[in-house]
């Protein structure tokens, strides 16, 4: 499998959207070990990454098709990891994004891939950071990583993305508060979707409540309200996060110790989570219960 991937990594060179196709699957299925590939470990390109989060249904699929219009029409290389936890596909799409996606899948500057819980060795974020290693050998401007954000597994995905903008609806707004301690966190830019609809001022406002635009904060916060399903709002939107892309030094960002142990983290607690759960599946008494804990705890 190694050979193979190091086979589909010189193929980087000629930008064929099927053969990353196969590298990312064979990334998948390798975990981990697939970072002995020097080009893996360290890639000589750095995409932006784009992650876009936020509940189910809050419109992030549409807004990433609005965003790969706008991009595409400036000539930049899109790449797409969509995250979907609940897919029973791995390497397939998910068929609702298909067809909303469907205006991109013929176009050669755009590559779209979905990430499915199966296949995926070492849990979806591992699995997600390693893909993203493979997208930057093919080179992408941008690269969106759409999340569903609600467990732990997808907030730690995003701390893979150089901006992370979080998409909201005027029914969040009882939510805001709730949310406030996991995902509003990491957002760098916030999205009021479906601001079509009533609701979408007041829940602005109460995003602004909670992170004044004011000082520093102005910088790293900011507020879109957009429609996503007629583009309303979108291109500035779009524009917005390339400026921010264009703040970040993006290749020594890559290399930044706190990404890079946010990184060591997800890679290694998926790897954990699945040797411990062979263990823990094999107990039959108590005895085999007390045996397993002590001998896997860290000594103090
Ligand atoms: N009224 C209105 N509907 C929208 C807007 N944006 C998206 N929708 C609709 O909302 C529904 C969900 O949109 P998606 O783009 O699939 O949302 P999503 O966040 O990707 O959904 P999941 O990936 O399933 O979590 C679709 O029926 C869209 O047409 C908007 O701005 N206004
Ligand atoms: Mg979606």
């Amino acid at each position: 499998m190694s050979d193979q991937i190091g086979k589909y990594i010189k193929l980087a060179q000629h930008g064929n959207f099927r053969d990353l196709a196969r590298l990312l699957s064979l990334v998948e299925a390798t975990g981990p070990k697939a970072l002995r590939h020097p080009e893996l470990l360290n890639p000589g390109h750095a995409a932006l990454r784009l992650g876009i989060t936020g509940p189910p249904g809050a419109g992030k699929s549409t807004l990433v098709a609005q965003l790969i219009r706008t991009w595409r029409e400036a000539g930049a290389r899109v790449g797409v990891l969509a995250v979907d936890p609940s897919s029973p596909f791995s390497g397939g799409a998910i068929l609702g994004d298909r067809i909303r996606y469907a205006d991109h899948f013929a176009d050669p500057g755009v590559f779209i891939r979905s990430l499915g819980s199966r296949g995926s060795l070492g849990g979806l974020s591992a699995s997600a950071y390693l893909m993203l290693r493979a997208f930057d050998l093919w080179k992408f401007d941008v690269v969106l990583v759409e999340t569903v954000g609600v467990g732990q597994s997808e907030i730690d995905i995003l701390h893979v993305a150089d901006v992370v903008a979080l998409v909201l609806v005027p029914e969040s707004g009882d939510s805001v508060q709730a949310m406030k301690a996991g995902l509003m966190e990491i957002a760098d830019v916030f999205v009021v979707n479906k601001a079509d609809r009533p609701g979408a001022e007041s829940l602005a406002r109460e995003i602004e409540f909670y992170f004044p635009l004011e000082g520093a904060a102005a910088l790293t916060h900011r507020i879109f309200r957009t429609v996503a399903t007629d583009g309303t709002g979108t291109k500035e939107f779009a524009a917005a996060l390339r400026e921010r892309g264009q703040q970040i030094n993006l290749p020594s960002h890559r290399r930044d110790p706190l990404r890079l142990q946010h990184e060591a983290l997800a890679l290694l607690r998926g790897q954990w989570e699945s040797h411990f759960r062979r263990r823990a599946e094999a107990i039959k008494s108590p005895e085999d219960f007390l045996q397993l804990i002590l001998a896997s705890s860290p000594q103090p």
